[in-house]
């Protein structure tokens, strides 16, 4: 008798103004006389979200009783970005919800365009998270992602006086796309003290007692698939004070204060995303926030698996739980603690379930970026885990010493504890030890992490147990939605948006290279995204690009080992050969803007000095009369996902240049190539597959390779150092004051100068210049130019994030697609 009264989702644009206005009036009290844009947002986007409710409930539902395996994606970052644009793409509304929009005086993209980005995340590794959470949905997958509720996201960057300063992003003001499940909550325990105890049967069980407890309350985000009614659901954790007798007896004993301290100590655990990429620092909130998502993490999907009454050995035919790299490994030690400890399984009977349960996944092979928590601070907020850690590692080591009886320094280098001062629990080594499978990002990263830094544990564990699934972005954001006007020119040649579901479709795109109409709109939607991009250049910076110019593009966290500093120092060996051409000769070159964007970790002060001489550039060059249109530097403050979203569509070429063997894979150089733009790079992570895809005639590869790394930085060491002459110039030029006071930029060039020239500038500048000037010729022949785009579109069905989930599934998690029946 119910189901008559269900709601049904609305597919009218009457009926979405309906539900608009309603919302308007009621949900949010406002009166449509006043309703400006951002109310309009809110107004469409609760109409969205209803919609969204009623697939995902049924979704929850489904899911529960078709009782298949399900996938549990740990991820201390999920780097969402906007939702309403996607949710109405996915459910295929966009058009009507414009025309709505219209109807009632507004523009769409005004609307979509007041919603502030989800930014819960640092980079690629949050942003990889968001794309797999949309294909698994997509792919009709039951999969959960589990993460924590910052209050604040990643920092809001500004650019003053050419620094970047760093402001709190507090992003949950007004979030219509989460819901508060106060009913939903996990005590987690923290300190206190282990004591042993036996048990009726005479075993010994551990008790851990006293310490604090905090609360999690979760919070949970419809993640809608494209094209399918599957609504997963994404839970982050909130933590808050436990409202038990403790605070109370405070209170009664008027010791306000102290309670109110109290709770804002557990609210803490939650409040702040840490900013660094790919940097580990050892603080103990940060140990805090991992436990504290793991604990509520397992003991809620330990609770949804009891629900079916199975017994324990069915755990990993039920579960798979993939760890998004070291940050979540903790989960690997409670669970084994949740079956020891609570349901008093037998050591070796639990140990296999946990390790028939979870995959680990690498994302760098940078020694200052590999977690280790010191044994000290463990043993005092963990001491159970640790103990735990200590019976982990003595079981694995004594199987080592019966394998390798002979190798005597073996066990020192594969032991998961340390023997530094203080000792130090290395978190990847228990991931592997805890996982059935481990992966690397690329092809080359995977093969490094094999002969590398894990090259003991393929001694040890075999070679079966490491694995490669080369990353991949989710078409729907990063061409659909970032690209409309290209993936519509796309659909009218292929017959439809197939291609969103099936990238590799792409491929038919080659058949139409000499279609004039074709080429012709092809070129002329890039003219428009740069135009947009221009447009937004001037609002933002005050500066005017010629739209025409050649766009250059390196947006990304900023990071020596990326190289920012490579490209700013050749902008100025360009400018230097601008200004001493004859002024006759200043017609030739090709104009080029030269774009940066991305964050410094705030403590990361080479980082900020690269930051402050691209600024610094900047405004010399933008403002020498000698350059004009030839050479513009811009440097776009804030990047985050949605100015990728209207960065990557405007490139001509784009930089993805880290010193060989450095960077795992990297994903904005797929979501540049997707967009129709060229890419100069080195021979690393993805740009090799990349590569291999697209032909190496519409790549531009420069640098030495990541086997020459190792030999060039022994040789610096010892010595065997030169500057690259025409570095010498750039480095004159910046020493000369051009740039400002030289003093401001001494530790970047010394560096390179004195330093040993750790990321290869030096070595990789000449190559690199001599590139970019390939990158001119090229551009210079438009048609040319034209033809390598559309070719490389057509060839990059391989990195679509949903053949990277079908590959987990198949080779890692072992699970499977519900069956939508006819409804799909
Ligand atoms: C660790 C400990 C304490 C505080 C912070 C961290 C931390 C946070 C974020 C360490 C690393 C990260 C992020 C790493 C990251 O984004 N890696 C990138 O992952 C992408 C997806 O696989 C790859 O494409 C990139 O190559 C890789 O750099």
């Amino acid at each position: 008798a119910w189901r008559k009264y269900s709601a049904k989702p609305f597919t009218q644009k009457s009926e979405i103004e309906l539900e608009f206005v309603r919302h308007i009036e009621t949900t949010l009290a406002r009166s449509l006389f006043n309703c400006d844009e951002l109310a309009a947002y809110s107004g469409i986007a609760l109409a969205f979200r209803d919609r969204l409710i009623i697939e995902w409930n049924k979704t929850q539902q489904r899911q529960t009783f078709a009782d298949q395996k399900r996938i549990y994606y740990l991820s201390l970052e999920f780097l969402m970005g906007r939702a309403l644009d996607n949710a109405m793409l996915n459910v295929g509304l966009k058009d009507v919800a414009k025309e709505a929009l219209g109807d009632l005086g507004f523009r769409i993209e005004d609307v979509i365009s007041q919603e502030h980005d989800a930014a819960l995340g640092n980079g690629g590794l949050g942003r990889l998270a968001a794309c797999f959470l949309d294909s698994m949905a997509t792919l009709n997958y039951p999969a959960w992602g589990y993460g924590l509720r910052y209050r604040y996201g990643i920092f809001k960057q500004e650019i003053v006086d050419g620094y970047q300063v760093e402001i709190p992003d507090y992003w949950l003001d007004f979030n219509p796309w989460e819901f508060p499940r106060h009913d939903i909550t996990v005590n987690v325990q923290f300190y206190g003290t282990v004591n042993k105890q036996r048990d009726t049967q005479g075993r010994t069980t551990h008790i851990w007692q006293g310490g604090e407890t905090v609360q999690a309350v979760a919070y949970d985000v419809p993640i809608p698939g494209y094209g399918t009614p599957t609504t997963n659901n994404l839970r982050l954790w909130s933590s808050k004070a436990t409202s038990g007798e403790f605070n109370f007896q405070k209170f009664n004993a008027g010791d306000y204060e102290s309670a109110v301290a109290d709770e804002q100590r557990a609210e803490t655990i939650s409040a702040v995303l840490y900013p660094n990429d790919n940097l580990e620092r050892g603080k103990e909130l940060r140990l805090k926030q991992q436990y504290f998502w793991c604990a509520a993490s397992l003991y809620d999907i330990v609770r949804r698996f009891k629900k079916t009454k199975r017994a324990w050995n069915e755990f990993p035919d039920q579960v798979a739980i993939q760890l998004n790299d070291t940050h979540p490994t903790l989960a690997i030690v409670e669970l084994q603690r949740i079956l020891v400890d609570i349901e008093v399984l037998e050591w070796d009977e639990a140990w296999h379930i946990v390790t028939h349960t979870f995959g680990y996944t690498n994302h760098t092979v940078l020694p200052e970026a590999l977690e280790k928590w010191s044994v000290p601070m463990m043993q005092n907020l963990l001491p159970r885990h640790l103990q735990i850690i200590y019976d982990i590692n003595l079981f694995f080591l004594q199987s080592v010493e019966k394998r390798f009886p002979t190798d005597r320094d073996i066990l020192a280098r594969v032991s998961i504890i340390e023997e530094s001062h203080p000792k130090m629990v290395r978190m990847a080594y228990l991931a592997i030890i805890g996982s059935q499978k481990v992966n690397g990002v690329a092809e080359l990263h995977s093969d490094l992490i094999k002969t590398t830094i894990f090259k003991d544990f393929v001694d040890i564990c075999g070679p079966d147990k490491f694995t490669n699934v080369t990353n991949g972005i989710t078409p729907r954001r990063w061409l659909h939605q970032a690209n409309p006007r290209l993936s519509e020119l796309i659909a009218s040649k292929l017959g439809g948006y197939g291609f969103l579901k099936d990238l590799a479709l792409l491929e038919e795109l080659e058949d139409f290279i000499n279609d004039k109409e074709f080429r012709k709109s092809w070129v002329e939607i890039k003219l428009m995204n740069k135009t947009r991009l221009a447009k937004h250049i001037k609002e933002a910076t005050g500066y005017q690009v010629n739209p025409n110019a050649l766009f250059d593009v390196q947006v990304k966290r900023i990071h020596e080992y990326k190289r920012q500093q490579l490209n700013i120092f050749g902008v100025i060996h360009r400018y230097l050969a601008i200004k001493a051409m004859d002024p006759k000769e200043r017609a030739k070159p090709v104009p080029r803007v030269s774009i940066f964007g991305g964050k410094a970790a705030p403590g990361y002060w080479m980082a900020k000095t690269i930051i402050h001489l691209i600024n610094k550039v900047a405004s010399v060059i933008n403002n020498d009369p000698d350059v004009g249109d030839l050479l513009k530097v811009i440097f776009v403050a804030d990047y985050n996902v949605s100015k990728a979203e209207m960065i990557c569509p405007a490139s001509d070429i784009s930089e993805h240049i880290s010193t060989a063997g450095t960077e795992a894979s990297g994903t904005s150089n797929m979501k540049f190539v997707l967009n129709g733009g060229l890419i100069i790079g080195t021979c690393d992570g993805a740009n090799i597959e990349i590569t291999r895809e697209i032909g190496e005639q519409n790549i531009f590869l420069f640098g030495n390779l990541a086997e020459d790394v190792e030999e060039l930085r022994h040789r610096h060491y010892y010595g065997d150092f030169k500057l690259d002459m025409h570095l010498a110039k750039v480095f004159d030029a910046i020493k000369g004051g051009m740039f400002g006071p030289p003093d401001d930029f001494a530790a970047l060039l010394s560096s390179v100068e004195s330093h040993s020239d750790y990321y290869l500038v030096s070595d990789d500048f000449l190559s690199y210049i001599e590139t970019q000037e390939l990158v001119d010729e090229a551009f210079r022949n438009q048609d040319e130019w034209t033809d390598k785009c559309i070719t490389s579109v057509a060839r990059m069905g391989f990195f679509s994030s949903d053949r990277v989930i079908t590959e987990y599934a198949e080779s890692i998690w072992n699970v499977e697609q519900l069956d939508m029946g006819k409804e799909n």
